[in-house]
């Protein structure tokens, strides 16, 4: 299928804007000096430019705005529900985030939006809005142009859960926090980029929602999220007692386990036995790499064949990020433990490549 850009002839889209807190939504107090929260709905009087766009936007905030390093499974089920009781009204969201966290509310937001027909672009900032360098103003204007971006016949161009920065559009399960300092704060190591932004967007329409859902299943949303997990990270030395107590004694139901090179582990006895308790008690243990770029593969060396025989499951090459909220997700939905362990070992949401 050729997805064609709209043209000026083409109808307007509306837009929603939730603002959730973060850097993005700051700006200097002309009295006092301070930084203060910006006022998004009167985001046309500080923004004029934005009315040359085909698009009708409007504006809502989460309140109290957040940091996004504060940001919690009840904020994801706000996100949720905003998204779902406006949307037939809007042809596309655009959520503003602190980037501290953005990677996990998108990967987190792209499995309880199910269904989702239509754009979901999350996007901040490294230097407030108000801040005559910001990086916020072309973040934010890009990623409302493409929230409204459709095809000839009206079907949207990203249908899908995406983060917008620093002009690359990425699919939000694949991305992850680089840089604490750079204003290209933001990568996809095992996913291209579903658009690049010069003088063009460039829509990578290969990349874009190939999971192809059924849209003609209703648009719903999952708001159950499981806090019952864990994220070990191994670490050369790690004691037998820590593993216990973080993989056993916690009670979790779930765990990520952060393993080394292509999904690698100890082969002590003692390290696989704890494993083995673990997932002999129904716990699920997902194995996802410390590495950023390429993936698990268990079957590769000895040291990861112990964890597959184990019946540790492959997280391929999920980011943590991914991994940790779809185990929220899947474990939120109470499912017996066969199903749980079929959700987890294939890709709901193009969030990792088999
Ligand atoms: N601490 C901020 C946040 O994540 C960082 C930012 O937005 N650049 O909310």
């Amino acid at each position: 299928m050729t997805l064609k850009p709209h043209t000026s002839a083409m109808k307007r889209s509306s837009i929603l804007i939730i603002y959730t807190g973060g850097t993005i939504g700051m700006k200097t107090d002309e009295a006092t000096g301070a930084l203060v929260p910006f006022d998004f709905s009167g985001i046309y009087e500080e923004f004029p430019s934005l009315k040359r766009l085909k698009v009708d936007i409007e504006a809502i905030s989460i309140t109290p705005a957040i940091d996004s390093s504060n940001v919690s499974v009840e904020n994801w089920a706000v996100m949720a529900r905003l998204i779902h009781d406006n949307y037939a009204k809007y042809d596309g969201f655009v959520i503003l985030h602190g980037t501290d966290t953005m990677s996990y509310s998108a990967s987190a937001l792209s499995f309880m939006l199910e269904n989702l027909a239509k754009p979901v672009i999350f996007t901040g900032s490294q230097i407030p809005i108000g801040i005559l360098r910001t990086d916020g103003r072309e973040n934010l204007i890009t990623a409302i142009e493409i929230a409204g971006s459709h095809t000839e016949d009206g079907a949207p161009l990203v249908p899908e859960v995406a983060l917008y920065f620093q002009n690359r559009l990425f699919r939000g399960n694949r991305t992850t926090k680089l840089s604490a300092e750079a204003l290209n704060a933001f990568a996809s190591f095992n996913y291209a980029p579903l658009a690049d932004v010069g003088v063009n967007i460039q829509y990578n329409n290969a990349a874009i929602a190939p999971y192809a859902p059924d849209f003609s299943d209703e648009f719903r949303i999952s708001e159950a999220m499981s806090d019952d997990i864990v994220v070990v990270k191994l670490f050369p030395g790690i004691r037998p007692s820590t593993l216990r107590a973080m993989l056993l004694d916690s009670g979790a139901r779930g765990v990520v386990l952060e393993t080394y090179g292509a999904g690698n582990a100890p082969t002590s006895e003692w390290f696989v036995e704890l494993v083995k308790e673990a997932i002999s008690r129904g716990v699920i243990v997902v194995n996802v790499s410390q590495c950023k770029d390429g993936a698990v593969q268990m079957h590769l060396y000895e040291t990861g064949l112990a964890l597959q025989e184990a019946g540790v499951v492959s997280g391929h090459d999920m980011t943590i990020e991914a991994a940790v909220t779809k185990l929220m997700y899947v474990l939120g939905k109470n499912l017996p433990l066969s199903e749980t362990i079929n959700l987890m070992r294939r890709p709901l949401r193009g969030e990792f490549t088999l």
